[in-house]
């Protein structure tokens, strides 16, 4: 079995650092070394990467991702093969992505029809979510047996999209009671889509057309709203473990903080765009460049503390995991879909490639420690999510290892670095003050030297087991 020696590096847990080496044997951990400890025991290796000055890290995890998602008249623009591939330029060695489900449509199907894109053509670990866009007898049974035999154990629905992924609160309900029975995860997507689909219209009535509207027509309130709601769906159902995505507003998280302080299984995910871009700065800009930035969760205004609020929310654990949401679409022949009229713009940002560089910049601010931002990229993440081989560097754990160098800096940008499908960056301009150096996946480097060396079809599918955070 091929030997690496991860030697002289800090290595950071969610729970503390220490300088030493690790061993890898195979696709797994073996060791973890203290300083000498490798020569006074004759450890020999096939090779050594020398970690010194650096930072070794449990690869990202990115639980939110939307890898060929049809979505607004369109399909998401990077494939399984892109996206995996740029998501490991980034770090991040296991994506989860979301099988989607529309009304009538089967689950089997739909999960089947997600493998079929995924297999074969993954460069990291990839497991899969479940999108239940319709709640019916039908897909409720599938649900159940997603959990018991495919390794499929949380399900998103949506209290926004009416027509296309919406469920009313008695479909929320019963999806729910489903999850309380089988112990599977609900992932919430919490706007009111009922209320923004009237703003929208008396919006465009009144010639409003321009990108930002899309944030002005999706008030923070009605976040807040769907977020409450949720939670106290989930309540009745019996508790049943319920995380909120891509949360963008104080007002949702305060909802979320006073359920966990209640005693809730409720937990919530942010993303880098809500902590660093906002309505005035990206989606206000002049024409119909603010497309580029119309999302779901919106963007929300710099002037309401919602940045603040969000990193707050992450140092004290209301915000457990952030993930991309990563939903790229170009600007050419995708968003422009929607020049003349904000609600045709396919909502989604692409991100996957840049999520451990901004949450390592918020180590670099003082917003978090090196621990915290390795427990929400990473650790949290595989234990929501039931990644149990993943998410920290301990023996017997995958080999999915990230080694970071704090001495170079990363400029963001579609010339600068930028393997995303996507004919435009969201971060475009921003310098990290930290660069990837090392990804390894599974024991195989799949980057270093600022050069991709992995493979596409070495991914492989991961069926997730309940969320450990719980059970
Ligand atoms: N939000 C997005 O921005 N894109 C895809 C789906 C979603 O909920
Ligand atoms: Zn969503
Ligand atoms: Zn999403």
């Amino acid at each position: 079995m091929a030997r690496t020696l991860i030697s002289g590096g800090t290595i950071i847990s969610a729970t503390g650092r220490t300088t030493g080496d690790v061993l890898i044997e195979g696709e797994s951990v073996a060791a973890i070394l203290a300083p000498g400890q490798a020569a006074s025991l004759g450890v020999t290796a096939d090779r050594v990467i020398d970690a010194t000055g650096k930072y070794v890290v449990p690869g990202g995890i990115d639980v939110h991702t939307h890898m060929e998602l049809p979505f607004g008249g369109t399909n998401a623009s990077d494939t399984f093969e892109t996206g995996t591939i740029a998501a490991a330029w980034g770090g991040v060695t296991t994506i989860v992505d979301f099988a989607v489900q529309k009304t009538g449509e089967n689950v089997h199907e739909s999960l089947a029809a997600w493998h079929e894109k995924a297999a074969g053509n993954c460069a990291i670990d990839y497991g899969f979510h479940q999108i239940i866009g319709g709640v019916d007898e039908e897909s409720l049974k599938a649900m159940t047996y997603l959990v018991d035999n495919e390794g499929v154990t949380s399900f998103k629905l949506f209290m926004a999209y009416p027509g296309v992924f919406y469920a009313d609160d008695g479909q929320i309900l019963r999806a729910m009671q489903n999850a309380s029975e089988t112990g599977a995860m609900i992932m919430m997507h919490a706007e009111n889509g009922i209320a923004i689909d009237v703003l929208v219209a008396q919006s465009l009535a009144r010639g409003q057309t321009d990108p930002y509207f899309h944030s002005l027509t999706r008030p923070a309130e009605l976040e807040g709203e769907a977020t409450h709601r949720a939670i106290q769906l989930a309540k009745v159902a019996g508790n049943v473990p319920l995380y909120i995505v891509h949360m963008s507003a104080s007002e949702a998280l305060e909802e979320v903080a006073a359920a966990q302080h209640a005693g809730m299984n409720v937990f919530a995910e942010t993303c880098p765009q809500y902590l660093y871009l906002s309505l005035e700065d990206q989606l206000m800009q002049p024409g119909f460049e603010g497309a580029k930035w119309v999302c779901s969760t919106p963007l929300r205004t710099k002037h309401e503390h919602h940045h603040r609020d969000l990193w707050k929310g992450l140092r004290m654990n209301e915000l457990a995991v952030v993930s991309t949401d990563h939903c790229p679409f170009c600007m050419k022949d995708q968003k422009e879909l929607g020049l003349g009229n904000f609600s045709a713009i396919p909502n989604g940002i692409g991100g996957v490639e840049h999520r451990m560089e901004l949450l390592y910049q918020g180590v670099v601010n003082g917003e978090i420690t090196l621990e915290r931002w390795v427990e929400t990229c990473s650790t949290t993440p595989a234990r929501m999510f039931g990644l149990d081989r993943k998410g920290a560097i301990a023996p017997g754990m995958d080999a999915d290892i990230l080694v970071w160098d704090p001495t170079r800096r990363t400029k963001i940008g579609i010339n600068d670095k930028h393997h995303m499908n996507m004919d435009h960056s969201a971060y475009e301009g921003f310098e990290i003050d930290g660069k990837v150096d090392t990804v390894l996946s599974r024991g195989t480097v799949v980057v270093e030297n600022d050069t991709f060396t992995g493979s596409v079809g070495h991914g492989r599918y991961v069926k997730r087991g309940l969320s450990t955070y719980l059970h």
